[in-house]
Parts: C-alpha cells; sequence; structure tokens
C-alpha cells in the first residue's frame, strides 16, 4: 500500500476555528439549491460546496500510477470548479475499496490528521460511495465527506441556466440523494450539536425521525414525478422545433466530447457564434444550434452541448437523456478531442462509453462521428503522434489558432447527406455509362427511350445533377 500526495500541502491552519465552521456549516447545510417546494425537508442536505477547504483522495485500484494521479488531477479541476479550494491530495493502493470506509481504516486515521493539519472543511471521495462509507468516514473524519457523483451534480447544478437544464438537474440531485436519505449526515449533526453546547438539544436531535424520513421520501418521490412531467412536455416542444427543422432538410451536426475540449470554442469558429467559452468543467450545460454553410453553399445546423467525462453520473445521463438523445438523432457527429490533454485516449473511450449507454436499445443506428483533434497548438507531439495512429481519420484542428479548419469545413461538407435534386434530364445513346450511373445512385420516378436517347426523371444528389446539367430538358 502507497499513499502518495500530490498537491503539497499548504502547512496547518488555524484548527481552533475549527468548531465556527462546524456551526456556520450546519447552518448552510440546509437544504440548498432544492427547490422551494422542498424547502422545508430539513434532513435533505444536499450538499453545496462552494468554497470550501477540501482534501481529495482516491483509491487505485487499477491502471498505471499515472492514470491514478491523472484521475485526481480531474477530481482537483472538478472540484476547482465547483468553487472549492484543493489543499492536499492522497491516493491509496488497494485491490478495491473499503466496504465500510472507503479507504483503509489505517489511511482513514492519516487522513484526519491531515484534514486537522490543512483545516479543510470537506474530503472528497474520488468515486461513487454508499451512504454507509459516507456516514462512518463522516464519523471519523468529523468533517463533511462528498463523493465524485455529489461534485459532478453541484458543478451542474451551479451551471444550469434553462428551466430544462434546472429541472433535468434537479431529477438527478433528488435521484443521487433519495437512497442515501437515511443517516448520511446524521453523524455530524450529532457531532455538531455536542459542540455546539451538549444538553441544549440543538443540531443533534434533529436527526431524522423515521416518520419524518417517510415523509420526506413521498415528497420527494412526488417532486421527482412532477419533475419528469415537466421535462417531458418540455421535451415535446423541443421535438417540434426539431421536425420543423428535419422537414426543412437541414441536416444538423452535433458537436460531441469530454468537458473542456473546445466544443464550444469550435461552435464559434464554424458558425460565428459568440457562445460561453470557459477554462472550466461543464461550462456549457443548455444545447444551443447556430446555422453554418458549407463553402459549397448546403445549409446546415451545428449543435453544441453538455460535455462528458470519466464516469458521468447515470443520474445524470439519465436525467439529461432527451438533450443526449437529441445529439444521437444528428446526422453526423463531430467528436471533439482535447488534444492537448495528457490522455486524451481515456477522454476518447469515455465519450464513446456514454454515446453507447444513449444509444442502447434504440432503433437508429448511432449517426457517423468525424473525430475532432483540437488544441493543436497546445499539444503535446507524442501525443499527437499517437493520435495520429490510433485515429487515422481524426482531423487535427486549433479552434485558436484556426489550423485545420479549412480542411474540417471540407470534411463536414463531404460527410453531410445531400439534399436530393429532381432531374429531368435527356442523354443521348451514347452517355450509356451516365445513365446507369442514374440508375444506380438516384432515385429513379421514369425511364423513356426515345429516337434522340433516354429520358430520365429522377432524384439524385447535387453533384451528380451537376454532371447531368448540360442533358437537363427545360421545363
Ligand atoms: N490552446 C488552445 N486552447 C483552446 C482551443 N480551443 C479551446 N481552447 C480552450 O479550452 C477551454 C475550453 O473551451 P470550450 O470551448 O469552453 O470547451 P467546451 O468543450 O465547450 O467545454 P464545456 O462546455 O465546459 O464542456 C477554453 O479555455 C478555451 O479557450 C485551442 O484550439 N487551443
Ligand atoms: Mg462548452
Amino acid at each position: 500500500m502507497t499513499t502518495s500526495p500530490i498537491f503539497p500541502s499548504r502547512g496547518p491552519g488555524p484548527t481552533s476555528r475549527g468548531e465556527l465552521d462546524l456551526e456556520e456549516r450546519s447552518a448552510l447545510r440546509r437544504v440548498p439549491g432544492l427547490s422551494t417546494e422542498l424547502a422545508d425537508v430539513t434532513e435533505v442536505e444536499y450538499r453545496q460546496l462552494r468554497l470550501e477547504r477540501v482534501v481529495l483522495v482516491g483509491v487505485w485500484a487499477e491502471g498505471s500510477a499515472a492514470q491514478a494521479d491523472a484521475s485526481l488531477a480531474e477530481l482537483a479541476r472538478l472540484a476547482e470548479t465547483a468553487g472549492s479550494q484543493v489543499l492536499d491530495a492522497l491516493v491509496q493502493r488497494r485491490e478495491r475499496p473499503d466496504p465500510a470506509t472507503y479507504i483503509g481504516s489505517g489511511k482513514v486515521l492519516e487522513l484526519r490528521e491531515i484534514v486537522l493539519s490543512t483545516a479543510a472543511d470537506t474530503v472528497i471521495c474520488d468515486g461513487e460511495l454508499t451512504s454507509g462509507q459516507l456516514r462512518q468516514l463522516e464519523a471519523k473524519l468529523k468533517v463533511k465527506v462528498i463523493d465524485r457523483t455529489a461534485l459532478i451534480l453541484d458543478i451542474f447544478a451551479q451551471h444550469a441556466r434553462s428551466r430544462e437544464g434546472k429541472a433535468q438537474v434537479e431529477l438527478a440531485q433528488l435521484s443521487y440523494l433519495l437512497p442515501r436519505l437515511r443517516g448520511w449526515g446524521e453523524s455530524l449533526s450529532r457531532q455538531a450539536g455536542g459542540a455546539g453546547g451538549g444538553a441544549s438539544g440543538g443540531v443533534g436531535t434533529r436527526g431524522p425521525g423515521e416518520t419524518k424520513l417517510e415523509t420526506d421520501r413521498r415528497r420527494i418521490h412526488r417532486r421527482l414525478a412532477k419533475l419528469r412531467r415537466e421535462i417531458s412536455a418540455m421535451r415535446t416542444v423541443r421535438n417540434t422545433k426539431r421536425g420543423r427543422r428535419r422537414a426543412n432538410e437541414v441536416p444538423n451536426v452535433a458537436l460531441v466530447g469530454y468537458t473542456n475540449a473546445g466544443k464550444s470554442s469550435l461552435l464559434n469558429v464554424l458558425t460565428g457564434a459568440e457562445v460561453l467559452v470557459q477554462d472550466a468543467l461543464f461550462a456549457t450545460l443548455d444545447p444551443t444550434t447556430r446555422r453554418a454553410t458549407t463553402p459549397q453553399g448546403q445549409e446546415y445546423t451545428l449543435t453544441d452541448t453538455v460535455g462528458f467525462v470519466r464516469h458521468l453520473p447515470h443520474q445524470l445521463v439519465e436525467a439529461f437523456r432527451s438533450t443526449l438523445e437529441e445529439t444521437a438523432d444528428a446526422d453526423l457527429l463531430l467528436h471533439v478531442v482535447d488534444g492537448a490533454d495528457p490522455m486524451p485516449e481515456r477522454q476518447v473511450e469515455a465519450v464513446r462509453e456514454v454515446l453507447a449507454e444513449i444509444t442502447e436499445g434504440r432503433r437508429t443506428p448511432m449517426p457517423p462521428e468525424l473525430v475532432v483533434v483540437n488544441k493543436i497548438d497546445d499539444a503535446d507531439q507524442f501525443v499527437l503522434s499517437r493520435l495520429r495512429h490510433m485515429l487515422p481519420n481524426a482531423s487535427f484542428v486549433s479552434a485558436h489558432t484556426g489550423a485545420g479548419i479549412t480542411g474540417l469545413v471540407e470534411r463536414i461538407a463531404e460527410a453531410l447527406p445531400q439534399p436530393q435534386v429532381e432531374i429531368d434530364a435527356l442523354l443521348p445513346w451514347t452517355e450509356g455509362a451516365l445513365v446507369a450511373r442514374v440508375h444506380a445512385e438516384g432515385e429513379m420516378l421514369a425511364t423513356d427511350h426515345t429516337e434522340d436517347g433516354t429520358r430520365l426523371h429522377a432524384r439524385v444528389r447535387p453533384d451528380l445533377a451537376g454532371v447531368l446539367a448540360t442533358y437537363l430538358v427545360k421545363p
């Protein structure tokens, strides 16, 4: 077993403030982030992380040491995106997480020391923990403990803007919360109650009674049902809009990819849009669609949407299913890969996993995928050559410098489904090969053999229509 701190500790903090912090936190923890309809569910502690002092901890069960470190580095970025200050990080080498306390009991003691010396107020675990694990860790560490799933849900909650996005995030949060209702946070409340003056009966006595718990559960179930109804109603509206686009036969291209890969930047470059670009994870949650035109003049729409991450909480995938499925209905996927990431291969894998989860059980197959490796201006040459090998058909671009963008635009144009052009042409007998080609590629409406040649009435792709231009019969 090894414990490797990968972030320098910032030295011991003022532990004397601990009790005060604890009280403040208990006050803060009550029902933040939930809608007003649940405001009186005091035991529903969906924990917010804003501006907290955190220590990260991970279990390294498989893969290389570099991967384990990268995993914690990503957790650190997530924590910072959520607004926390990362003080320290630990990885424990273990075959599997401890069923009771996630990390081993010896390591829990070490972690407690680190928590004390850094004056951290929160520990974030790099996985999805059971409520039992969370409760036991909190009892031992005496600070708030949350897992990676809750952290990601928190970022989504902070970034959600649209009514639909907010409803989707709340649905995900409540689904996460429901199985964890009993007990999580209970031990900490008791601690706070004790520290706050023993017999006064404050915080410690507010643990959920069985009846209260049942009421909370019922309320949450009702709320979940309502959210599902609302989300499906909003989806109907969006489907109608999309149906209208379809009817106009404007093909849609969807940008997908790992969070922070540069999807929004590419949307801006390709369409001249000005959507939010941020060096933050999950900057984009709401889908944005913009019109674009190929160099040949064909119109299409480009949709930017929520990014993916390794082990995207399944509650989020479920809640965002309608948004994500829309992606899977596109005519073409632009799969954006962050070339500046040290291990972009893992991003590609994670994105394909989420896409597979979305399309699972659907009858329509995945749209064709065009991989775009972005940020080549900032990428390591070794990583790029690995990617060129792994993704021989990818486009290599930089949204910042514009490198490779012209080529990408051509590739998009080629990959778009072509609208069919209806032609009426009279081909001389000498053009037998062309007649055969129209039969093979086009949709035949009528054929007539006349004295002057073959009269063809058909629907064909624009390029073939171009070839036939000289033989068109003027109406
Ligand atoms: N060096 C470099 N940085 C880039 C490039 N494209 C985007 N970035 C930066 O990468 C960060 C993320 O860009 P976004 O376009 O917001 O990425 P995104 O995929 O939309 O991210 P989310 O919406 O958060 O999932 C920003 O800081 C961009 O400035 C590029 O070609 N080169
Ligand atoms: Mg974005």
